[in-house]
């Protein structure tokens, strides 16, 4: 078969044509054509079968039918060609370079440690003029395809020595807070920052798929193999999604399945009642786990290779184990049983806390919360739960201390969360490229320095490993992620869920390299070059204009944009600062606070103990002290606020500044939306600056060292 007969084109047309007639056309991200060019250009011999193999036919044939190139699918034998896409389970190819590849790259393929290719894996190889790219599976071709896209021209290079490539994380995974129904509050997407979701739109499934089959084209070059495609806050219409409204989960499936995604769902906890018309939702009741095991089976029928079950509960409102007075283990162990049949897995979420906390109880200490309710139940958990625990202990915020829970359960699956989503470091308004944040967190030690980190957990070096999860970012703006450059965050979670101990700065550039092909744009360095002054160090840069010293959440409530100094210091939800003439900041020491130091190993637990020892950038986090306390900078509390605030502002204005020198240089509509956004961010930072400077000054008399305008 010739594949340019095989594959109907007009299908994957979907970035050059508008979605819709009037519509404005979809930014193609990261895949824009122009990154096809050098593997379009070439002869390609495809060979295997499957789906997923049948995607890779049909990426090649785009590709080639643009520039020039031509594709073969098998059995077209002895040809010239410049590419070969093989499955090693096939038939042997009586093509003597794929031949000559697989002898030379035979050692490479059971690797030192004797393990094969596996499912996502492949090899690529140079054999004479050929590059060769193998794998054991359909998905392995996939990502190696993805592979020689990045790769660009360095793919052919004759002097390219042999690769082998295989996901350090089995499960990589972006959960959608996507509501079905429009939240009265929150919106269509919770927490989303880029119009509505791609999925839904006023209370039903959006008829045309098309953008969630662009969407899965992307997440497969980026690595990310499952998505979640409702919020774990499920209300009435989303907890449908089980049962009745199953069609529309089947048919989001469908569309992703030839990307390699699989799909899980959000349920709540009180389905068996609100569903099922039982009287209870109790773990332990016969009638509860019939209940589930029947509904499972039935969405295994409707969906093969579904995923799973994603659940958040007894958190801010949504139903849980402890109605019954039994715990999360019980509670996660249930929908695990009804999966384990059909080998699926739930993400149960850490995220458990009181969030109807007083004030004025010092005593409780909301960054203690996941480890005291989840730490004790380490060992109780199926093999298929995996416990899925935000980085930090609080709430996603700019800056926290690794989750102490991620060193508490080594016999539990952990996967970490993170959020690509920027509820809490910019909304998609401001610049912020948490690739380097997530590294941080990733290489962190938990049981001390040169010990084992956050990736060795997830990977799976303790307990099997729960992988690595993000909160997505899109919807359906015609960037995908409302600021542009946001799009970046998306691609390196993928990325560094591939491989947690990635450089994010070279991810970074990865991800310039193919939404700025260098053949596309007129002076390529000058882009790569500005892009990476304005990006590389953006969170820092959002964490110097914000809350402090690692203290956090001075957000306004509710939509958590801007600075809300005392916006959250009266209320319920137990994130204060503690703020007062002579001092700020959480004592949370073992020997005077909440102890939630004491939750760490022991050499974490004795360095964030003391005042003396705990590192500059959560001093605040872990320690109330007196505004002219001296940090290991040199620096005073008090002036070193001031400081971080001028320079912040400063900082977003270079970045506006060097935005400018690309005027004329890329694509107009990503130019004039970022810079649009830039004027934003350079309006919010000054806001920042402005009212945590005054605060400050104000609660403490002191002023500022440099005599600049404090209001
Ligand atoms: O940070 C908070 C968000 C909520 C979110 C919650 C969670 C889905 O403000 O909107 O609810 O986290 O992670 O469950």
């Amino acid at each position: 078969m010739n594949a340019e007969e095989s594959v109907e084109l007009e299908q994957l047309m979907f970035v050059e044509d508008p979605v819709d007639g009037d519509e404005p056309r979809v930014h193609p991200a990261w895949l824009p054509p122009e990154a096809f060019r050098s593997l379009g250009a070439r002869r390609v011999l495809v060979h295997g079968d499957g789906l997923l193999v049948d995607t890779v036919l049909h990426e090649v044939s785009r590709a080639c039918a643009r520039y020039g190139g031509r594709v073969w699918h098998s059995p077209s034998w002895d040809v010239d060609v410049d590419l070969v896409l093989a499955l090693r389970g096939a038939d042997e190819l009586p093509n003597p370079a794929v031949q000559a590849a697989r002898a030379a790259a035979a050692a490479l393929i059971e690797g030192a440690d004797g393990e094969r290719l596996g499912d996502e894996g492949f090899l690529l190889a140079r054999a004479g003029d050929v590059t060769v790219v193998l794998a054991d599976a359909p998905a392995g071709l996939l990502y190696g395809l993805f592979h020689v896209v990045r790769l660009c021209a360095a793919a052919f290079d004759p002097a390219r020595p042999a690769e082998r490539h295989r996901p350090a994380l089995r499960r990589r995974m972006l959960n959608h807070w996507d509501n079905v129904a429009v939240h009265p509050v929150m919106g269509q997407v919770e927490r989303g920052y880029a119009g509505g979701s791609i999925f839904w739109q006023d209370g039903r499934a959006r008829g045309d798929l098309a953008r969630v089959r662009e969407y899965g084209r992307l997440l497969a070059s980026c690595g990310v193999n499952a998505i979640s495609v409702n919020n774990v806050n499920v209300a009435r219409t989303e907890a449908l999604l089980l049962t009745e409204r199953l069609g529309d989960v089947a048919e989001i499936a469908d569309v992703l399945r030839p990307y390699g995604i699989r799909v899980h769902l959000s349920v709540s906890f009180a389905a068996p009642v609100v569903l099922g018309g039982l009287p209870t939702a109790d773990p332990f009741d016969p009638a509860v786990r019939a209940w589930w095991a029947a509904t499972t089976r039935r969405v295994y029928e409707r969906i093969p290779d579904f995923g799973g079950y994603l659940v958040k509960a007894d958190s801010e409102g949504q139903p849980g184990p402890f109605t019954y007075g039994r715990d999360h283990a019980d509670g996660a162990n249930l929908l695990a049983e009804a999966l384990a049949p059909h080998g699926g897995v739930v993400h149960w979420r850490a995220f458990v806390y009181n969030h109807h906390q007083d004030w004025r109880d010092r005593s409780t200490d909301r960054a203690r919360a996941a480890y005291d309710h989840f730490a004790p139940l380490d060992g109780r958990f199926r093999t298929n739960v995996v416990v899925q625990v935000k980085f930090g202990p609080v709430d996603f915020q700019t800056r926290e201390p690794v989750s102490p829970v991620l060193a508490a359960m080594p016999a539990t699956r952990l996967a970490v969360e993170l959020q690509v989503t920027q509820e809490y470091t910019g909304q998609q308004r401001h610049v912020c490229h948490l690739g380097p944040w997530w590294s941080e967190v990733l290489r962190f030690a938990p049981w001390g320095p040169g010990g084992r980190t956050i990736a060795d957990v997830v990977t799976g070096e303790t307990a099997a490993g729960g992988g690595l999860v993000a909160v997505a970012n899109v919807g359906d703006d015609v960037f995908w992620t409302g600021h542009p450059l946001a799009q970046a965050n998306l691609y390196t979670f993928g990325r560094l869920a591939w491989d947690p101990r990635r450089d994010p700065t070279e991810i970074l550039d990865e991800w310039i390299t193919l939404t700025f092909p260098p053949s596309a744009t007129a002076d390529a360095e000058l882009v790569r070059r500005t892009l990476h002054e304005i990006m590389d160090d953006s969170w820092r840069t959002y964490e110097r204009y914000t809350a402090p010293l690692g203290v956090g959440f001075m957000v306004n409530p509710g939509d958590h944009y801007g600075p809300g100094v005392d916006g959250y210091e009266y209320t319920r939800w137990g994130t204060y600062h503690f703020a007062d003439r002579d001092g700020v900041g959480v004592d949370r020491s073992r020997a005077s606070g909440t102890g939630f130091a004491g939750q760490y190993p022991p050499y974490w637990a004795q360095v964030y103990e003391s005042v003396e020892s705990c590192p500059d950038e959560l001093l605040l986090f872990f320690h109330h002290v007196p505004y002219g306390h001296v940090l290991h900078s040199g620096s005073t509390v008090i002036q070193h606020i001031y400081d971080t605030h001028f320079a912040g502002v400063e900082e977003v204005r270079a970045m506006r500044r060097r935005w400018q020198t690309l005027h004329g240089m890329i694509d107009p509509s990503v130019y004039e939306r970022v810079a649009e956004r830039l004027d934003e961010q350079v309006r919010c930072a000054t806001e920042w600056r402005d009212q945590i400077n005054t605060y400050f000054f104000r609660k403490s008399g002191v002023p500022d060292g440099r005599g600049r305008r404090i209001y």
